[in-house]
């Protein structure tokens, strides 16, 4: 991985318009990690795309990043903001809890991130969420809310219509039958 990675990451940006791209190394030390992390934040950078490391605060703050994922566990939104300045952008995930999202907007997150919506090979899951929290999300709060698990273009539909503002994507993006441009490609259709 690495430049190889950096340039499947160029391809992937070239599809069309992406918000945030999020760096998740399982099972990788943290300096091959930085290592690795160089050259897919300069490309973002370059390209005016948010670069977000998961679970790790210490690991954003080591690599400027422009933001936390934080999972439940991953430590505190008031804890990251104090690390991180008043520009990171702090996200969490929430699963499918309205009571943990509306702790995690207290705690001055960002975004929430509910999910799964569909089964997924890329993570093992232990919560699904209905589109309806994606409905009483964003018709009570400004914060804005990231759908996540499983979204293809063929069934994100729904989810947007629902009041998703961003669908994070692993899968129908870097497994893509004709790769990561046509990935990304693929989910114009829904921007109208
Ligand atoms: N978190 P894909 S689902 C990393 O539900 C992750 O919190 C999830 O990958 C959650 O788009 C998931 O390939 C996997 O399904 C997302």
């Amino acid at each position: 991985m690495g430049a190889d990675f950096a340039e499947t990451l160029r391809e992937a940006l070239d599809g069309g318009p992406v918000a945030a791209f999020q760096l998740r190394l399982k099972g990788v030390s943290d300096d091959e990690t930085i290592r690795l992390a160089e050259p897919l934040q300069r490309l973002c950078a370059e390209r005016d795309v948010a670069f977000i490391v998961n679970d790790s605060i210490a690991l954003a703050k080591r690599l400027g990043a422009d933001g936390v994922h934080l999972g439940q566990g991953d430590g505190d939104p008031k804890e990251a903001r104090r690390i991180l300045g008043t520009a990171a952008q702090i996200g969490v995930t929430c699963h499918d809890s309205r009571h943990l999202a509306m702790e995690a907007g207290e705690a001055g997150a960002d975004y929430v991130a509910f999910g799964a919506f569909f089964p997924t090979a890329t993570k093992t899951v232990a919560h699904h969420a209905d589109p309806a929290i994606l409905t009483w999300w964003s018709s009570l709060m400004e914060v804005p809310c990231v759908a996540i698990g499983g979204i293809t273009a063929d069934n994100a539909g729904p989810l947007v219509e629902a009041g998703a503002d961003f669908l994070a994507i692993s899968s129908a993006v870097w497994g893509h039958p004709h790769g990561p441009a046509a990935g990304v490609a693929a989910f114009g259709k829904l921007l109208g």
